[in-house]
Protein backbone atom coordinates (compact mmCIF):
# COMPACT_ATOMS: atom_id res chain seq x y z
CA UNK A 1 0.00 0.00 0.00
CA UNK A 2 1.70 3.46 -0.84
CA UNK A 3 0.31 7.16 -0.60
CA UNK A 4 -1.29 7.01 -3.88
CA UNK A 5 -4.52 5.62 -2.24
CA UNK A 6 -6.56 7.20 0.28
CA UNK A 7 -8.62 4.37 0.90
CA UNK A 8 -7.13 2.58 3.79
CA UNK A 9 -7.37 -1.57 3.96
CA UNK A 10 -7.00 -2.95 7.24
CA UNK A 11 -4.97 -5.60 6.65
CA UNK A 12 -1.76 -6.70 6.91
CA UNK A 13 -2.45 -5.69 10.36
CA UNK A 14 0.89 -6.36 11.40
CA UNK A 15 3.77 -8.67 10.44
CA UNK A 16 3.45 -12.58 11.88
CA UNK A 17 6.66 -12.40 13.23
CA UNK A 18 7.99 -9.24 13.99
CA UNK A 19 11.07 -8.04 13.22
CA UNK A 20 14.26 -7.91 15.16
CA UNK A 21 15.58 -3.63 15.67
CA UNK A 22 19.13 -4.98 15.15
CA UNK A 23 18.46 -6.36 11.90
CA UNK A 24 16.52 -3.54 10.74
CA UNK A 25 19.53 -0.77 11.89
CA UNK A 26 21.84 -3.03 10.16
CA UNK A 27 19.62 -2.54 6.95
CA UNK A 28 19.23 0.54 7.29
CA UNK A 29 22.85 1.31 7.84
CA UNK A 30 23.61 -0.74 5.06
CA UNK A 31 22.31 0.82 2.94
CA UNK A 32 23.24 4.08 3.54
CA UNK A 33 21.04 5.69 5.67
CA UNK A 34 21.79 7.66 8.51
CA UNK A 35 21.94 9.91 10.65
CA UNK A 36 19.38 9.33 13.39
CA UNK A 37 16.90 11.76 14.86
CA UNK A 38 13.68 11.55 16.81
CA UNK A 39 11.54 11.56 19.70
CA UNK A 40 10.50 7.80 20.68
CA UNK A 41 7.11 5.87 20.50
CA UNK A 42 6.85 2.47 21.96
CA UNK A 43 6.24 1.00 18.79
CA UNK A 44 10.06 1.89 17.64
CA UNK A 45 11.47 2.09 21.26
CA UNK A 46 13.34 -1.18 20.00
CA UNK A 47 15.38 0.59 17.14
CA UNK A 48 16.16 3.38 18.94
CA UNK A 49 17.57 1.35 22.03
CA UNK A 50 19.51 -0.68 19.54
CA UNK A 51 20.91 2.26 17.54
CA UNK A 52 21.84 3.78 21.02
CA UNK A 53 23.64 0.61 22.50
CA UNK A 54 25.28 -0.65 19.36
CA UNK A 55 25.58 2.18 16.79
CA UNK A 56 26.63 5.15 19.45
CA UNK A 57 26.49 8.80 17.91
CA UNK A 58 23.99 7.45 15.06
CA UNK A 59 20.81 8.44 17.20
CA UNK A 60 20.25 11.99 18.70
CA UNK A 61 17.31 12.47 20.67
CA UNK A 62 15.05 15.92 19.70
CA UNK A 63 12.83 17.57 22.30
CA UNK A 64 10.28 17.31 19.89
CA UNK A 65 9.57 16.18 16.34
CA UNK A 66 9.99 19.34 14.52
CA UNK A 67 13.16 19.81 15.55
CA UNK A 68 13.97 16.09 14.52
CA UNK A 69 12.92 17.16 11.01
CA UNK A 70 14.99 19.98 11.20
CA UNK A 71 18.20 18.52 12.24
CA UNK A 72 17.77 15.89 9.29
CA UNK A 73 17.55 18.64 6.77
CA UNK A 74 20.69 20.06 8.16
CA UNK A 75 22.45 16.46 8.16
CA UNK A 76 20.87 16.48 4.28
CA UNK A 77 23.09 19.66 3.71
CA UNK A 78 25.94 18.07 4.84
CA UNK A 79 25.67 15.22 2.60
CA UNK A 80 23.80 12.73 4.79
CA UNK A 81 20.53 10.36 3.94
CA UNK A 82 19.06 11.16 7.56
CA UNK A 83 16.02 8.98 9.32
CA UNK A 84 12.99 10.96 11.40
CA UNK A 85 12.18 8.46 14.05
CA UNK A 86 8.43 9.66 15.16
CA UNK A 87 5.13 8.88 16.81
CA UNK A 88 2.29 10.00 14.51
CA UNK A 89 0.83 12.60 17.14
CA UNK A 90 4.49 14.32 16.90
CA UNK A 91 3.52 14.69 12.87
CA UNK A 92 1.30 17.84 14.42
CA UNK A 93 5.12 19.20 15.82
CA UNK A 94 6.72 18.40 12.13
CA UNK A 95 4.06 19.96 10.00
CA UNK A 96 5.50 22.87 9.48
CA UNK A 97 9.29 21.83 8.62
CA UNK A 98 8.30 19.18 6.57
CA UNK A 99 5.86 21.80 5.02
CA UNK A 100 7.59 25.30 4.59
CA UNK A 101 11.41 23.28 5.14
CA UNK A 102 12.24 20.01 3.40
CA UNK A 103 9.52 21.50 0.41
CA UNK A 104 10.98 24.47 0.28
CA UNK A 105 14.55 23.79 0.44
CA UNK A 106 14.12 19.92 -1.32
CA UNK A 107 15.84 18.48 1.89
CA UNK A 108 14.59 14.87 1.76
CA UNK A 109 14.53 12.64 5.14
CA UNK A 110 13.25 9.33 5.73
CA UNK A 111 10.54 9.37 7.91
CA UNK A 112 9.86 6.45 10.27
CA UNK A 113 6.27 7.21 11.59
CA UNK A 114 4.36 5.15 13.71
CA UNK A 115 0.90 4.27 13.37
CA UNK A 116 -0.98 4.93 16.68
CA UNK A 117 -4.72 4.67 16.65
CA UNK A 118 -4.40 2.62 13.36
CA UNK A 119 -8.81 2.63 12.49
CA UNK A 120 -9.54 -1.50 13.68
CA UNK A 121 -7.08 -1.66 16.05
CA UNK A 122 -7.81 0.01 19.68
CA UNK A 123 -6.03 2.55 20.92
CA UNK A 124 -6.18 5.48 23.64
CA UNK A 125 -8.51 8.39 22.61
CA UNK A 126 -5.70 10.72 21.72
CA UNK A 127 -4.77 8.56 18.91
CA UNK A 128 -7.86 7.97 17.74
CA UNK A 129 -8.11 10.96 14.88
CA UNK A 130 -4.45 10.90 14.03
CA UNK A 131 -4.90 7.55 13.26
CA UNK A 132 -7.67 8.02 11.06
CA UNK A 133 -6.02 11.05 9.25
CA UNK A 134 -1.80 9.72 9.35
CA UNK A 135 -2.25 8.42 5.55
CA UNK A 136 -4.55 11.52 4.50
CA UNK A 137 -2.20 13.80 6.23
CA UNK A 138 1.06 12.44 4.41
CA UNK A 139 -0.93 12.87 1.42
CA UNK A 140 -1.87 16.06 2.29
CA UNK A 141 1.71 17.19 2.50
CA UNK A 142 2.91 15.47 -0.61
CA UNK A 143 4.88 12.88 1.03
CA UNK A 144 4.89 9.23 -0.51
CA UNK A 145 4.36 7.19 1.90
CA UNK A 146 4.49 3.05 2.35
CA UNK A 147 3.74 0.88 5.06
CA UNK A 148 6.97 -0.54 6.95
CA UNK A 149 7.24 -4.25 5.20
CA UNK A 150 6.58 -7.27 7.47
CA UNK A 151 8.81 -9.26 5.35
CA UNK A 152 12.58 -8.56 6.03
CA UNK A 153 13.67 -9.79 2.39
CA UNK A 154 11.45 -6.83 1.32
CA UNK A 155 13.58 -4.24 3.47
CA UNK A 156 16.33 -3.68 1.54
CA UNK A 157 14.03 -2.73 -1.72
CA UNK A 158 11.66 -0.99 0.05
CA UNK A 159 14.49 1.17 1.51
CA UNK A 160 16.52 1.33 -1.67
CA UNK A 161 12.85 2.53 -3.42
CA UNK A 162 12.48 5.74 -0.86
CA UNK A 163 16.18 6.47 -1.95
CA UNK A 164 15.29 6.76 -5.60
CA UNK A 165 11.93 8.74 -4.58
CA UNK A 166 13.94 11.32 -2.53
CA UNK A 167 16.45 11.48 -4.54
CA UNK A 168 14.09 11.80 -8.02
CA UNK A 169 12.07 14.29 -6.01
CA UNK A 170 14.08 16.25 -2.93
CA UNK A 171 11.27 15.23 -1.04
CA UNK A 172 10.79 13.04 2.22
CA UNK A 173 9.29 9.24 2.37
CA UNK A 174 7.59 8.04 5.28
CA UNK A 175 7.72 4.73 5.75
CA UNK A 176 4.12 3.84 8.34
CA UNK A 177 4.95 1.67 11.14
CA UNK A 178 2.06 -0.53 12.71
CA UNK A 179 1.80 -1.85 16.12
CA UNK A 180 3.72 -4.71 16.34
CA UNK A 181 6.04 -4.28 13.30
CA UNK A 182 9.58 -4.66 15.92
CA UNK A 183 10.06 -7.52 18.61
CA UNK A 184 10.76 -6.30 21.94
CA UNK A 185 14.13 -5.18 22.55
CA UNK A 186 15.67 -6.55 25.61
CA UNK A 187 18.68 -4.23 27.31
CA UNK A 188 21.77 -6.00 27.94
CA UNK A 189 22.52 -6.44 31.62
CA UNK A 190 25.41 -4.30 31.50
CA UNK A 191 23.59 -1.76 29.59
CA UNK A 192 20.95 -1.25 32.83
CA UNK A 193 22.18 1.36 35.48
CA UNK A 194 23.17 -0.36 38.38
CA UNK A 195 20.03 -0.27 41.13
CA UNK A 196 22.48 1.20 43.77
CA UNK A 197 23.45 4.00 41.63
CA UNK A 198 19.86 5.19 41.37
CA UNK A 199 18.39 3.47 44.42
CA UNK A 200 18.64 6.67 46.65
CA UNK A 201 15.87 8.27 44.36
CA UNK A 202 12.35 7.92 44.66
CA UNK A 203 9.85 6.25 42.29
CA UNK A 204 7.63 8.68 40.56
CA UNK A 205 4.64 7.59 42.24
CA UNK A 206 6.11 8.31 44.89
CA UNK A 207 7.06 11.81 44.19
CA UNK A 208 3.90 12.55 43.05
CA UNK A 209 1.82 11.32 46.71
CA UNK A 210 4.72 13.73 48.17
CA UNK A 211 3.46 16.79 45.72
CA UNK A 212 -0.10 15.76 46.86
CA UNK A 213 -0.03 15.78 50.29
CA UNK A 214 1.85 18.43 50.52
CA UNK A 215 0.30 20.78 48.59
CA UNK A 216 -2.98 23.03 49.52
CA UNK A 217 -6.28 20.56 49.32
CA UNK A 218 -7.82 22.94 47.39
CA UNK A 219 -5.14 23.09 44.66
CA UNK A 220 -5.91 22.12 40.72
CA UNK A 221 -2.95 19.73 39.71
CA UNK A 222 -2.38 19.32 36.27
CA UNK A 223 -0.49 15.86 35.18
CA UNK A 224 1.89 15.33 32.12
CA UNK A 225 0.57 12.55 29.44
CA UNK A 226 2.21 9.45 30.13
CA UNK A 227 2.62 7.52 32.77
CA UNK A 228 2.49 10.72 35.01
CA UNK A 229 -0.71 11.41 34.70
CA UNK A 230 -1.68 7.65 35.07
CA UNK A 231 -0.06 6.63 38.49
CA UNK A 232 -2.04 10.39 39.88
CA UNK A 233 -5.81 8.93 38.67
CA UNK A 234 -4.29 5.71 40.05
CA UNK A 235 -3.30 6.89 43.50
CA UNK A 236 -5.49 10.28 43.96
CA UNK A 237 -8.42 10.82 41.53
CA UNK A 238 -10.09 13.58 42.72
CA UNK A 239 -12.32 16.63 40.74
CA UNK A 240 -9.57 18.88 41.02
CA UNK A 241 -6.96 16.96 39.02
CA UNK A 242 -6.55 17.05 34.78
CA UNK A 243 -4.71 13.75 33.38
CA UNK A 244 -3.46 15.32 30.11
CA UNK A 245 -3.23 12.66 27.54
CA UNK A 246 -1.53 13.28 24.46
CA UNK A 247 -0.29 17.21 23.85
CA UNK A 248 3.08 16.12 25.18
CA UNK A 249 4.87 19.13 26.63
CA UNK A 250 1.15 21.49 27.01
CA UNK A 251 0.64 20.42 30.61
CA UNK A 252 2.90 23.64 32.01
CA UNK A 253 1.13 25.66 29.23
CA UNK A 254 -2.58 24.50 30.31
CA UNK A 255 -1.80 25.17 34.03
CA UNK A 256 -0.58 28.63 32.92
CA UNK A 257 -3.57 29.05 31.45
CA UNK A 258 -5.86 27.76 34.19
CA UNK A 259 -3.60 29.83 36.59
CA UNK A 260 -3.95 32.97 34.48
CA UNK A 261 -7.99 32.99 34.23
CA UNK A 262 -8.37 31.82 38.13
CA UNK A 263 -6.16 33.37 40.20
CA UNK A 264 -7.06 32.83 43.19
CA UNK A 265 -6.63 29.12 43.05
CA UNK A 266 -3.69 27.37 43.40
CA UNK A 267 -2.66 25.62 40.46
CA UNK A 268 0.14 22.96 40.57
CA UNK A 269 1.61 21.41 37.48
CA UNK A 270 3.33 17.58 37.39
CA UNK A 271 5.62 17.50 34.45
CA UNK A 272 8.53 14.94 32.95
CA UNK A 273 11.74 16.15 31.50
CA UNK A 274 10.88 14.96 28.02
CA UNK A 275 7.67 16.95 28.22
CA UNK A 276 9.19 20.02 29.35
CA UNK A 277 11.85 19.63 26.52
CA UNK A 278 9.17 19.39 23.99
CA UNK A 279 8.03 22.27 24.83
CA UNK A 280 10.76 24.42 26.69
CA UNK A 281 9.03 27.76 25.74
CA UNK A 282 6.11 27.42 27.45
CA UNK A 283 8.90 28.25 30.64
CA UNK A 284 9.76 31.53 28.94
CA UNK A 285 5.99 31.89 29.21
CA UNK A 286 5.60 30.91 32.72
CA UNK A 287 8.40 33.13 34.00
CA UNK A 288 7.26 36.19 32.41
CA UNK A 289 4.03 35.77 33.59
CA UNK A 290 2.20 36.95 36.76
CA UNK A 291 0.57 33.91 37.80
CA UNK A 292 1.48 34.18 41.78
CA UNK A 293 0.03 30.62 42.99
CA UNK A 294 1.62 28.66 39.69
CA UNK A 295 3.99 25.89 41.04
CA UNK A 296 5.91 23.73 37.98
CA UNK A 297 7.22 20.65 39.33
CA UNK A 298 9.28 18.41 37.01
CA UNK A 299 10.06 14.89 37.70
CA UNK A 300 13.57 14.08 35.71
CA UNK A 301 14.54 10.69 35.49
CA UNK A 302 16.43 11.55 32.27
CA UNK A 303 14.34 9.12 30.59
CA UNK A 304 11.19 8.95 28.08
CA UNK A 305 10.13 6.00 30.92
CA UNK A 306 6.46 5.75 29.49
CA UNK A 307 7.41 4.58 26.02
CA UNK A 308 10.09 2.08 27.29
CA UNK A 309 12.96 4.48 29.03
CA UNK A 310 14.89 5.53 26.22
CA UNK A 311 17.29 8.61 27.54
CA UNK A 312 16.74 11.99 27.13
CA UNK A 313 18.94 15.18 26.88
CA UNK A 314 18.08 15.96 30.51
CA UNK A 315 20.50 14.85 32.37
CA UNK A 316 22.88 17.38 31.03
CA UNK A 317 20.10 20.16 31.28
CA UNK A 318 20.02 22.51 34.60
CA UNK A 319 16.38 23.11 34.28
CA UNK A 320 16.59 24.79 37.91
CA UNK A 321 18.69 27.45 36.02
CA UNK A 322 16.44 27.77 32.97
CA UNK A 323 13.99 28.69 35.19
CA UNK A 324 15.70 31.42 36.85
CA UNK A 325 16.73 32.78 33.54
CA UNK A 326 13.00 32.69 32.22
CA UNK A 327 11.79 35.08 35.72
CA UNK A 328 9.90 32.29 37.78
CA UNK A 329 10.23 33.96 41.41
CA UNK A 330 11.72 30.52 43.04
CA UNK A 331 13.62 27.72 41.75
CA UNK A 332 14.61 24.30 43.81
CA UNK A 333 16.27 21.24 43.04
CA UNK A 334 15.75 18.26 44.78
CA UNK A 335 16.23 14.61 45.50
CA UNK A 336 14.12 13.22 48.20
CA UNK A 337 10.85 13.22 48.99
CA UNK A 338 11.07 14.87 52.46
CA UNK A 339 12.78 18.10 50.35
CA UNK A 340 10.17 17.60 47.84
CA UNK A 341 7.60 17.98 50.01
CA UNK A 342 9.08 21.15 51.88
CA UNK A 343 9.66 22.95 48.30
CA UNK A 344 5.99 22.23 47.19
CA UNK A 345 4.95 23.65 50.84
CA UNK A 346 7.23 26.89 50.51
CA UNK A 347 6.20 27.65 46.99
CA UNK A 348 2.90 27.69 48.04
CA UNK A 349 3.52 30.08 50.57
CA UNK A 350 4.90 32.88 48.76
CA UNK A 351 4.09 34.40 45.08
CA UNK A 352 5.12 32.52 41.92
CA UNK A 353 5.32 31.46 39.81
CA UNK A 354 7.40 28.68 41.45
CA UNK A 355 9.92 26.19 39.84
CA UNK A 356 10.72 22.55 41.43
CA UNK A 357 13.08 19.82 39.86
CA UNK A 358 13.07 16.92 41.62
CA UNK A 359 15.62 13.93 40.48
CA UNK A 360 13.66 10.67 40.60
CA UNK A 361 14.52 6.82 39.04
CA UNK A 362 12.65 5.26 36.14
CA UNK A 363 10.45 2.59 37.58
CA UNK A 364 6.71 1.86 37.61
CA UNK A 365 4.42 -0.84 38.59
CA UNK A 366 4.33 -3.24 35.46
CA UNK A 367 0.77 -3.75 35.61
CA UNK A 368 -0.33 0.28 35.30
CA UNK A 369 -3.90 0.55 33.74
CA UNK A 370 -4.62 2.55 30.78
CA UNK A 371 -7.08 5.85 32.41
CA UNK A 372 -10.21 4.65 33.54
CA UNK A 373 -12.13 8.57 32.99
CA UNK A 374 -13.11 9.08 29.07
CA UNK A 375 -10.59 12.41 28.93
CA UNK A 376 -13.27 14.63 28.15
CA UNK A 377 -15.27 13.78 31.38
CA UNK A 378 -11.80 14.64 33.15
CA UNK A 379 -11.91 18.12 31.67
CA UNK A 380 -15.35 18.77 32.48
CA UNK A 381 -15.30 17.72 35.57
CA UNK A 382 -11.85 19.53 36.21
CA UNK A 383 -13.28 22.95 34.94
CA UNK A 384 -15.91 22.82 37.02
CA UNK A 385 -14.11 22.84 40.10
CA UNK A 386 -11.21 25.57 38.46
CA UNK A 387 -14.61 28.06 37.87
CA UNK A 388 -15.94 27.84 41.69
C1 LIG B 1 4.11 14.57 20.21
C2 LIG B 1 4.36 13.28 20.91
N1 LIG B 1 5.49 12.60 20.69
C3 LIG B 1 5.72 11.42 21.31
C4 LIG B 1 4.80 10.91 22.19
C5 LIG B 1 5.02 9.55 22.84
N2 LIG B 1 5.23 9.69 24.29
C6 LIG B 1 4.23 9.52 25.20
S1 LIG B 1 4.72 9.68 26.77
C7 LIG B 1 6.32 9.93 26.28
C8 LIG B 1 7.44 10.06 27.25
C9 LIG B 1 7.28 11.20 28.22
O1 LIG B 1 8.51 11.38 28.87
P1 LIG B 1 8.62 12.23 30.19
O2 LIG B 1 7.87 13.50 30.05
O3 LIG B 1 10.06 12.35 30.54
O4 LIG B 1 7.85 11.35 31.28
P2 LIG B 1 8.10 9.84 31.77
O5 LIG B 1 7.49 8.97 30.74
O6 LIG B 1 9.57 9.65 31.93
O7 LIG B 1 7.38 9.80 33.07
C10 LIG B 1 6.43 9.92 24.87
C11 LIG B 1 7.70 10.11 24.12
C12 LIG B 1 3.62 11.65 22.39
N3 LIG B 1 2.65 11.25 23.23
N4 LIG B 1 3.43 12.81 21.75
Amino acid sequence: MSGSTLAEPLTPAAPAAPLEAGAVARTLIEAGYGPFYGVPCSFLGPLISVLGERHPGLYQAAGNEGEAVALAAGARLAGRLPVVILQNSGLGNAVNPLTSLCHTLRTPALLLVTWRGRPGQPDEPQHQLMGRITPELLTAMEIRWELFPTDPGQLAAALGRASDHMRETGLPFAFVVPKGTLAPYARPAEATAPADALGALALRSEAIAAVVQASDPDTLLVATTGKTARELERDWDRAGNLYVVGSMGCASSIGLGVALNAPERFVTVIDGDGAVLMRMEAMATIGRSAAARFTHVVLDNESYESTGGQPTQSAGVDFALIAAACGYRSQEQVEDLAELGAAVRRAQATPGPHFVRVRIRAGSDPALGRPALAPSEVAARFGRVART
